[in-house]
């Protein structure tokens, strides 16, 4: 009914946000939720009492943003993701809520230690890496600029494995983060959909005399919803972030219990629990893998089917689905709901054709991460019919009619209608996600401006020739709100105090004020001194993990993201044995004293990567141990990088790596966070680093590396790793040593696949942009010897980079793609 919600009460202990009621609410909770006093309380006790507080706060909004969205005729963006990867929450909640400091304080009140608790939350690691961090920030900056959204994704039960470092090997250990409760998230028993798979589709004549198909599935799961709430920063806006779990129907085990098969009934149980259980830890797609269609057609079905219960509950009818939803498809992992959208208008709710194609088309967006042709997913005909059999008659329909417009806008080129065939008929038959996201969507967009513009030139390219008007760029953004202020609180607070405001949290922009500023040695000193603290702190948390604490006055120089070749973690290993190799011969030689320092997972079946990952262990090794040597040099593998990880490297860093071969990047986002930070970039012209050093100044960025055109030239012509191994004496002694055992104790066969593959393959030409990746380390070394300088450059990458925050590629996507407007909510009744 029409209740307003309740004003809010000044010193209401559950919703106030005075210093005192945030003390009586915590006792309450730890009290009445955790059955504990204070001095009995274990950590995790008190972040669940302190973490139950803060969301006490979200809820009215939340309630009021609902009522809010439900009333108003608002389009509301449903950003559909396989992966949220969303990082500790406790934090960022108190950000957005203005309550850190009274927070602070209430805690001290109590005696407690407030960066302890913090400390104990586990995160969700629900997401593989950039894609699924992506998703996190857009949710953030959504709710931050007050737009009405629903993220749907799945409830893993695990995320992302836990990476621990046993003799230089990465080994996988699974993530319980549910293991001691999620106080984050509402159970909603009764928000049920239930979810079909295999069995057969049929034609019947309703009761009209009509003939319409149907699925009659073998197999019902359902899916029952978890919410999240997703706060704004500085608004009353709280969003929603709604997964799903799978279980089995309550009928299934009773029909088995009445045949007196109890083990068949367990085990069909265990079958529809297992859909939510696992997050598939690659940075590929599962070629061919039955439980990973399953889970995207689990979470598609379920959130499509949310979304029509919404609409018709506030509208009646299906008719205007489009105007109130903007759906954004991120990558192709959810690309299912074209057709499982037409088949629930078409089936479930009686729509013709053309009017569900109609609606479908203009509700769906599709962006995609990737241009690596094997990360391209495709699913198999057969295991497509055997899962989805319904579908495929739907996607076989949507094909025959999207060829038909082929064939009329390209008379007689039979060529071009096979590429873009939704179905892939070289070898095994196989449905091309891509093609059906790109049929049914609106609009197409890539993360960066390169990549768009090779999306459109390469693997989109005859879509682009058909239908031109629907490519788009956004740049990808990351949320300021966790990579500085959560991250950073002291550059925070000197960024606030120097431009007497804290406007640049809700308007990145505005860290151009800050410029004028970057030649002022008092604040170059106030820089530094922070830069150096975050090292401190950082070199403090590596030495209890890893036995080793780097010196913070040397130059911190990071590449944290996934272990993959395209990245290069290599290109940087050879400079490292290059150096290394230079001091041997000249120890007296005028170097600037460096940490490297890695991060990164491998997908657990990688086996390039892990051997990469191993590598960079045994350098570390004989560096770190090499008196000689390790005055200038120290090589080190951060274990577990993650959300959490990642915070506490993004400040600590002086160098950024971001040197993957140009083309293969879609955009990169770490390289926004290291930069935002005050790190300088080593970079290539790949992904989002051409428009971060278009932003921060030529002058400020140490580029090297073949360009994308260029190495598209190369492959073209023939590329011959070879010769720059016979060439480049400088290059050959680096991978010799490796070849050597140097670093494998005499051991010459351990690390062989990785250099031969380099010197006969290199499929990322590591060999080919090595020199000039060796010559601008060399200006860095340089640079890094002129403080006055360095810091400004340092100040002047920060203040530039407004354009990267997620807020204006919310914007951008607001405006260009759903065409949404903020609603903004208020808590005065
Ligand atoms: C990443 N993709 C891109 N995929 O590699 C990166 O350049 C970009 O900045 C980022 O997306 C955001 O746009 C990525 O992270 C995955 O992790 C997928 C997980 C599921 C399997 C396929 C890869």
């Amino acid at each position: 009914m029409n209740t307003p919600a309740k004003p809010l009460d000044d010193e209401h202990t559950r919703t106030s946000l005075s210093k005192d009621a945030l003390n009586r609410a915590f006792l309450d909770n730890l009290f009445y939720l955790r059955g504990r006093f204070l001095e009995v309380a274990t950590d995790d006790d008190l972040y669940q009492a302190a973490a139950y507080t803060v969301r006490d706060r979200l809820l009215e909004r939340w309630i009021r943003s609902s009522r809010l969205y439900k009333e108003s005729s608002a389009r509301t963006v449903c950003y559909l993701s396989a992966e949220f990867l969303l990082g500790p929450q406790l934090m960022n909640n108190m950000i957005n809520l203005g309550i850190t400091e009274v927070a602070r304080e209430a805690g001290e009140m109590l005696g407690m230690d407030f960066e302890r608790i913090l400390e104990t939350e586990e995160e969700p690691g629900l997401g593989n890496g950039g894609l699924g961090r992506l998703a996190a920030c857009y949710m953030d900056s959504l709710a931050t600029t007050q737009i009405p959204a629903i993220g749907y994704g799945i409830r893993y039960e695990f995320g992302i494995f836990d990476q621990v470092i046993i003799d230089g090997w990465q080994v996988e250990k699974g993530d319980t983060w549910l293991r001691n409760g999620n106080p984050w998230e509402i159970l909603r028993p009764k928000l049920v959909f239930p979810v079909g798979f295999g069995g057969h589709s049929e034609q019947y004549t309703d009761e009209h005399g009509v003939v319409r198909q149907r699925w009659r599935p073998e197999l019902v799961v359902n899916g029952v919803a978890y919410d999240t709430p997703i706060m704004g920063y500085g608004v009353d806006n709280v969003n929603l972030l709604r997964l799903w779990r799978s279980e089995a129907p309550e009928s299934f085990n009773f029909g088995a219990f009445n045949v007196g098969d109890y083990y068949g009934a367990v085990h069909a149980k265990i079958e529809a629990e297992t859909i939510s259980k696992v997050l598939y830890p690659n940075d590929e797609p599962e070629a061919g893998k039955e439980l990973r269609l399953k889970q995207q057609f689990f979470f598609v079905s379920c959130s499509l089917q949310d979304m029509i219960r919404l609409e018709l509950a506030n509208a009646g009818t299906l008719e205007r689905f489009h105007h109130k939803y903007a759906i954004q498809l991120n990558d192709t992992h959810p690309s299912l709901a074209i057709a499982e959208l037409m088949r629930l208008l078409m089936d479930e709710h009686r729509m013709q054709w053309d009017q569900a194609w109609a609606i479908t088309r203009e509700s769906c967006h599709f962006t995609n991460h990737t241009l690596l042709p094997e990360a391209l997913e495709t699913w198999p005909v057969e295991l497509f019919e055997r899962l989805l059999p319904r579908h495929l008659e739907i996607v076989y329909e949507i094909n025959r009619r999207f060829l038909d417009e082929v064939r009329v806008h390209f008379l007689n080129d039979e060529a071009r209608v096979a590429r873009l065939s939704l179905i892939d008929e070289a070898g095994g038959r196989k449905v091309r996600m891509a093609h059906l996201a790109a049929v049914g969507s609106k609009a197409i967009n890539g993360v960066a401006e390169l990549h768009s513009e090779l999306l459109k030139t390469t693997v989109m390219k005859d879509f682009n020739d058909l239908w031109p008007e629907r490519f788009h760029n956004v740049t990808n953004g990351v949320t300021p709100r966790r990579f500085i202020v959560a991250s950073n609180p002291e550059l925070a607070a000197l960024i606030t105090e120097t431009c007497a405001t804290d406007q640049w949290v809700r308007d990145l922009h505005c860290l151009s004020q800050l410029e004028p500023h970057a030649e002022d040695h008092a604040l170059q000193q106030r820089w530094r001194a922070i830069k150096t603290n975050a090292k401190r702190k950082l070199s403090n948390w590596l030495g209890e993990r890893t036995g080793f604490a780097p010196d913070p006055e040397t130059l911190f120089d990071v590449q944290a993201k996934r272990i993959h070749e395209y990245k290069r973690q290599h290109l940087n290993l050879l400079h490292i044995v290059w150096l290394y190799e230079q001091i041997k011969q000249n120890p007296n030689i005028d170097l600037t004293p460096r940490t490297f320092i890695f991060g990164g997972k491998a997908a657990p079946g990688y086996f390039m990567a892990k051997l990469i990952i191993k590598l960079i262990n045994a350098i570390g090794e004989v560096i770190n141990t090499d008196p000689q040597v390790n005055g200038y040099l120290r090589v080190l593998f951060m274990p577990d990088f993650n959300v959490k990880n990642g915070q506490r490297l993004y400040p600590a860093a002086d160098l950024s790596e971001q040197i993957s071969l140009a083309g293969k990047e879609a955009s990169g986002t770490g390289n926004m966070k290291f930069s935002m930070n005050g790190a300088l970039t080593m970079g290539t012209l790949d992904g989002a680093n051409i428009e971060i050093r278009d932003e921060v100044g030529h002058e400020n960025f140490f580029l090297f590396g073949m360009t994308a055109a260029e190495v598209q030239h190369r492959q073209i012509t023939g590329y011959q790793p070879w010769e720059f191994y016979q060439h480049d004496e400088q290059l050959r002694a680096a991978i010799d040593l490796i070849s050597s055992g140097l670093f494998s104790h005499g051991d010459t066969e351990l690390f062989r696949p990785l250099t031969e593959n380099l010197i006969h393959h290199d499929p990322f030409m590591v060999l080919a942009d090595f020199d000039d990746y060796r010559e601008r380390q060399r200006e860095v070394d340089h640079a890094y010897k002129d403080p006055h300088h360095w810091d400004r450059m340092s100040i002047l990458n920060t203040t530039r980079m407004g354009k990267f925050s997620s807020d204006r590629s919310i914007n951008d996507y607001a405006e260009r793609i759903w065409q949404v407007k903020p609603m903004p909510v208020t808590l005065q009744a």
